[in-house]
C-alpha cells in the first residue's frame, strides 16, 4: 500500500527548492532533511504502539501509548545514505544496514555488490530507504535481499521522496503488504527510465 504525505503548502514548497537546478548542496541537503523528517515520523505511525501510562508534574496521570518494538534502517547505497541523519534525528541509535545496488544506467537493470545487516534483522521494523524510486527495480531487489534474511514484508516500510507511478505500481504487484511511504508521485519516467519531472540524481545532489 501507498501512502503519499499530505501535499501541504509547507512540503510543496520544501519540494520546489530541491527540484529546482539552480539549489546549491547546502541548500539540497538541508531542505531534503526536512523532507525526511517528516517520511520518518509518518514512517514510524504506522508501526504498533502499547497503552502506556505516566504521570505528570501535577501528580495528575495520563493515560498514553508508547512504541515498544525495535527498528532497523536499511539504506539503498548511495543515495539512501543521504536518509540515515534524518532517521537518526527521531530514532537516536537505531541501526543502520546497507545494501549496495548499482542501477545500470543502459539497461536500467540494477545490480547487488554487497549487503551487511544487523543478525537480529527479521524480529525488527525496517524502514527502507532510498530517496527515488523509479522503475522500481533497485528497491525491490533490496526487498528481496531482507526477504532473504527472514524478514515480513509487512515488517518493511520503505521510505521515498519522489516516486513513479511506474515503480509504485511494480511495488503493489510484487510486494502487495509493503507499506511505501513517499513525498510525492510524479508524472513518470523519460526514456532513459529518469523520474520526471523530478530532481535529477538524488545522489550527484547530496554527495557531489
Ligand atoms: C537511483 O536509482 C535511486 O537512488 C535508486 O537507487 C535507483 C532508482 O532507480 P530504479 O531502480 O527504481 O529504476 O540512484
Ligand atoms: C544510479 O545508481 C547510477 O547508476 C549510480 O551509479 C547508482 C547509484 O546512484 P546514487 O544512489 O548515488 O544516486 O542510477
Amino acid at each position: 500500500t501507498v501512502h503519499v504525505l499530505p501535499q501541504t503548502p509547507q512540503l510543496i514548497a520544501l519540494l520546489t527548492i530541491i527540484r529546482d537546478q539552480n539549489t546549491q548542496r547546502g541548500d539540497f541537503i538541508f531542505y531534503s532533511n526536512r523532507i525526511i523528517r517528516l517520511l520518518v515520523e509518518e514512517g514510524l505511525n504506522h508501526l504498533p504502539v502499547k497503552e502506556h501510562e505516566v504521570t505528570t508534574p501535577l501528580g495528575r496521570t495520563y493515560a498514553g501509548v508508547r512504541f515498544e518494538g525495535k527498528i532497523c534502517g536499511v539504506s539503498i547505497m548511495r543515495a539512501g545514505e543521504s536518509m540515515e541523519q534524518g532517521l537518526r534525528d527521531c530514532c537516536r541509535s537505531v541501526r543502520i544496514g546497507k545494501i549496495l545496488i548499482q542501477r545500470d544506467e543502459e539497461t536500467a537493470q540494477p545490480k547487488l555488490f554487497y549487503h551487511k545487516l544487523p543478525n537480529d534483522i527479521a524480529e525488527r521494523w525496517v524502514l527502507l530507504l532510498d530517496p527515488m524510486n523509479a522503475t522500481g527495480g533497485s528497491a525491490s531487489m533490496a526487498v528481496e535481499v531482507l526477504k532473504s534474511k527472514g524478514v515480513a514484508e509487512e515488517r518493511i516500510l520503505f521510505l521515498n521522496l519522489i516516486a513513479s507511478p511506474e515503480g509504485l505500481e511494480h511495488f503493489a504487484s510484487k510486494f502487495p503488504k509493503l507499506r511505501v511511504i513517499t513525498a510525492f508521485i510524479d508524472e513518470g519516467l523519460d526514456d532513459k527510465n529518469y523520474i520526471v519531472p523530478g530532481l535529477g540524481d538524488f545522489g550527484d545532489r547530496h554527495f557531489g
